[in-house]
């Protein structure tokens, strides 16, 4: 059944006389910048599309916890703990936030899910790299949720209504997790010889999974052209990539960091950063399940959700008991 809701939609994108009656004047909906809600007629492509995409945000959000989540019982101070323990309890409610938009289209968390653990959906890349030391976790909120809110703030405008909100509300949230990371990073820069290292070193193992965040480049992107004249996405990967090099190369110079590429450097005549492509390759071996930390993820994932079994069942046997009861009264 999943299999059937996320089919590729492909590379091209139907032109006008190609379109049928209906989904010309759905096309006409989205040029006039109407919200889609989830009961009206919507061509089948479309609502793949989102659910691919819903889906797999979900899926990041929770899959997402577990590299922070990895920090909380070594958080240099209360102050730190409790402040992570924060971010990463939001990142599992925008999870929730976004299976709940994803379900509107059709498709249950139960399905989702399923599909995540047997490989038919994704999570984002960013998740299979290790956390090795504390300024990782300042580099996840300064880079990762940098990334994050560079491509989602556009997403608070795509036309669908349920995922439009559900990004509202995340944003808010995700800049909070920023200002947190960078603020690690300056206590971190401020410090010892040894906690500048540490940053240092935090920011070299991150800045191209970073930048892998946005996806391919636009030459090699499958779903971008449609999904940008549906309006399920804003911008091309490459646009959001060069803005978030752009706003984060000065962070980094305030930081007094070096990022770790030779070609990055203020080209005036483009009014932007020149800066190297993220090694490609390695970016679809991760795809490809053969990324550094792929088995230890998704093998946390099966074993939370294996485990959480009875606790669903007795939740739906309780359900089912009020339910009858209620419908005898
Ligand atoms: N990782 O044709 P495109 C977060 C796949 S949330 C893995 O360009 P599209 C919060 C893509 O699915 C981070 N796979 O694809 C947080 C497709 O494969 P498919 C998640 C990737 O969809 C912070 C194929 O490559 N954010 O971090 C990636 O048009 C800190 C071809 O690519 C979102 O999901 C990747 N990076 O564009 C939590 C935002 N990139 O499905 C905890 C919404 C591409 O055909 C701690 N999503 N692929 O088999 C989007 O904007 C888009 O889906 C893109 C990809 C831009 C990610």
């Amino acid at each position: 059944m999943y299999a059937q809701m996320v089919k590729s939609t492909g590379k091209s994108v139907k032109s006008r006389d190609e379109m049928s009656a209906k989904e010309a004047r759905f096309q006409d909906r989205i040029d006039a910048g109407e919200k889609i809600e989830p009961k009206d007629w919507m061509p089948e492509g479309y609502r793949k599309t989102l659910i691919r995409q819903i889906g797999q945000h979900a899926h990041s959000e929770i899959v997402g916890q577990l590299p922070e989540g990895n920090w909380i019982t070594r958080a240099p101070s209360l102050a730190r703990k409790a402040i992570l323990i924060a971010k990463v309890q939001d990142e599992a409610g925008h999870g929730l936030y976004l299976y709940c938009a994803a379900e509107t289209l059709g498709v249950s968390r139960d399905e989702l899910t399923e599909a995540l653990h047997d490989g038919r959906m994704k999570y984002s890349s960013i998740f299979n790299y290790p956390t090795l030391t504390w300024a990782d976790i300042g580099a996840i909120g300064w880079l990762v949720d940098g990334a994050a809110i560079m491509n989602q703030v556009p997403l608070q405008r795509c036309s669908f209504g349920p995922y439009s909100r559900a990004m509202i509300r995340i944003c808010k949230e995700e800049s909070f997790h920023q200002r947190q990371g960078f603020d690690i990073m300056m206590k971190m820069v401020n410090g010892t010889e040894a906690q500048r290292a540490m940053a240092q070193d935090a920011l070299n193992r991150f800045w191209y999974p970073s930048l892998m965040m946005f996806g391919p480049s636009d030459k090699d992107s499958v779903h971008s052209a449609q999904s940008m004249a549906w309006k399920i996405k804003m911008n091309t990967n490459d646009e959001l990539r060069r803005k978030f090099v752009d706003q984060t190369a000065p962070q980094a110079e305030y930081l007094g960091l070096t990022i770790p590429d030779k070609n990055l450097k203020w080209n005036d005549k483009k009014g932007g950063y020149d800066f190297s492509e993220p090694d490609w390759e390695e970016f679809f071996e991760v795809l490809r399940g053969n990324g550094p930390m792929n088995k230890e993820r998704l093998g946390a994932r099966v074993k939370a959700w294996d485990e959480g079994a009875w606790v669903r069942e007795g939740l739906m046997a309780n359900a089912e008991k009020r339910t009858a009861r209620m419908a005898a009264e």
